[in-house]
């Protein structure tokens, strides 16, 4: 069986170069999940995946930030960060969720002033721990609204092979000025 994945960002533009994965298996603390298949480069945000005998599991994607092809990461995505932080509207409006998501770059599960220094370190090219990398979500999880607790899932469960293509919109990390939805 083949699994077609789609790797789209907010605006709808196809995402390559990531890293997509098929995991089965019970989770309970530390992972008994095996990954069945795993794809390394797709074209045009189109990837596929060959499976098994059994379609039930997760499929998650990853991608780490290419300066080439990524949007850029900037002191304005930090001073956005810090607006969300100190509970200030950023300068386009309302921080979406996928702001929010954004604004998050150490994922520790809010928006604070530290990550806004981490973004900023990354645009001034300073180390950071916290490295702006992509993140997948699926068209209906939960996604946060609160600057103090952005929690979310990535990736998609599969109880069944789907019709058509899986579709998972990608967040950059660290890209917090004005995200197209
Ligand atoms: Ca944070
Ligand atoms: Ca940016």
């Amino acid at each position: 069986m083949t699994l077609d994945i789609s790797l789209t960002d907010v605006s709808g533009q196809a995402i390559d170069g990531a890293v997509v994965g098929f995991t089965t298996g019970v989770t309970t603390g530390v992972s008994t999940a095996a990954t069945l298949a795993e794809q390394t480069q797709g074209t045009g945000g189109s990837y596929n995946i060959r499976l098994g005998s059994s379609a039930v599991g997760r499929v998650d994607a990853t991608k780490a930030f290419d300066a080439e092809t990524d949007p850029t990461i900037g002191v304005g995505d930090a001073l956005e960060a810090l607006r969300i932080a100190l509970d200030i509207n950023p300068s386009f409006g309302s921080a979406t969720p996928q702001n929010l998501i954004a604004a998050d770059v150490n994922e520790d599960g809010r928006v604070g002033v530290g990550d806004a220094l981490d973004i900023l370190r990354f645009a001034l090219d300073v180390e950071t721990d916290a490295v702006p990398h992509w993140v997948f979500v699926a068209p209906n999880a939960d996604l946060p609204t609160d600057a103090n607790s952005v929690v979310y899932d990535t990736g998609i469960d599969l109880a069944s092979l789907p019709e058509g293509p899986v579709n998972l919109t990608g967040i950059l990390l660290g890209n917090v000025e004005q995200i197209a939805v």
